[in-house]
């Protein structure tokens, strides 16, 4: 049987990677689209040998996007973590990293027309239902992918991507913090459950043992410390009305510490069972909002400074990540919260079509 070709650009967007469709050139069936993607990252494997992804789920990630009908957005964006080493894509989480990207590709595949000298794509974040605001340089009409901006985590430089929230409070679980309270306790562990974008259960790593400065490679070989957040993450999950989470990605767990470089507290976190080579960017978002809620456990830790318009600094293992949170400095807590913003850059690394075996998906 002759394989079958799939339109589709390699992009990379902010720590991540991923490949990016038209949701008009992936099957209309959910199943049949699970059986693509699959195929398209050459999983199950662990090292993806016979597909494009990396053996890392941080490069396991695919965009899949349409024009929107929506009148409050331009793109609709559906985000699918491809599991590496089963045969899962899950829908259940969001991906800041990968929208880094989606602007460019909504360029490039002609679904939103270009400035002048920057664009700016309203992007309906179908995962969760929420929108993002991405700006962009298109000077002449084109995207502008070199640029001077670095990021951690990315080696060079490249033109920025200005992204903005404002409405990502509860995300996916309905409030900012799900469980009513800014701390709980599971296993004797104090931890803070947040989704402020995403899903996170922060708890400080001296609760645990650890410093919390360990490298990415340390805390993926320590089974003792992964049985034991995997424990609390179970009985975090229905608590933040996610239900049961023993299958889902969500919610991620953030070991955090005092910071060591100046900036607002120092971050590792799990995916939820591998740690997270820097920060996602709405798990940094969670982590960066969780500084100002009175009563979290990131009170002692955590350097704020005061006013309207605030950058966090969260470092992580290869770097630190900023984000911009504007608040009321008239109230407290999470009714202070106005919205988010940071910077990323994204780049487009190949455009073609992707081949899957023929018997995935009959032609
Ligand atoms: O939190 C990895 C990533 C992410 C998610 C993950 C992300 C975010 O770095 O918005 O970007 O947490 O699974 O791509």
């Amino acid at each position: 049987m002759r394989q079958r070709r799939i339109p589709c650009l390699l992009m990379r967007g902010g720590t991540s990677k991923g490949a990016f469709f038209l949701a008009g050139d992936l099957p209309a069936d959910p199943n049949q689209r699970d059986r693509v993607l699959l195929a398209v990252m050459g999983s199950p494997d662990l090292r993806q040998i016979d597909g494009l992804g990396g053996a890392d789920p941080l490069t396991s990630k695919v965009a899949i996007v349409s024009r929107s009908p929506r009148d409050d957005a331009d793109v609709d964006y559906l985000f699918a973590q491809v599991s590496v080493d089963q045969p899962q894509v899950d829908y259940g989480q969001n991906c800041g990293n990968i929208l880094a990207a989606v602007a460019p590709f909504a360029i490039e595949r002609g679904l939103v027309n270009p400035g002048p000298t920057s664009t700016e794509v309203r992007i309906f974040m179908q995962n969760t239902g929420q929108i993002a605001l991405a700006r962009i340089a298109t000077p002449n009409g084109e995207v502008q992918y070199d640029g001077d901006l670095a990021i951690d985590g990315v080696p060079g430089r490249a033109a920025e991507i200005v992204l903005t929230f404002s409405d990502i409070a509860g995300s996916s679980c309905g409030s900012l913090l799900p469980t009513g309270n800014p701390q709980d306790s599971f296993d004797g562990v104090a931890v803070t459950c947040i989704d402020n974008g995403m899903p996170v259960v922060l708890l400080r790593a001296a609760e645990v043992g650890r410093s919390g400065y360990e490298t990415r490679e340390q805390l993926d070989a320590d089974q003792e410390l992964k049985a034991r957040l995997e424990s609390i993450r179970l009985q975090a999950g229905p608590k933040m009305n996610l239900g049961d989470v023993s299958r889902r990605t969500v919610p991620k767990m953030t070991l955090i510490a005092e910071a060591r470089h100046g900036g607002t507290l120092s971050s590792r976190t799990f995916i939820p069972h591998r740690c997270h080579a820097s920060i996602g960017v709405l798990g940094a978002v969670s982590v960066a909002t969780a500084c100002l809620l009175p009563g979290s456990v990131t009170q002692g830790l955590a350097q704020i400074g005061d006013g309207a318009e605030l950058r966090l600094s969260v470092e992580h293992p290869s770097g630190e990540f900023g984000v911009l949170l504007q608040r009321d400095p008239t109230r407290s807590g999470a009714a202070s919260l106005l919205g988010a913003g940071l910077l990323r850059t994204a780049r487009l690394i190949f455009s073609g079509e992707v081949c899957i075996p023929g018997a995935v998906w009959p032609q």
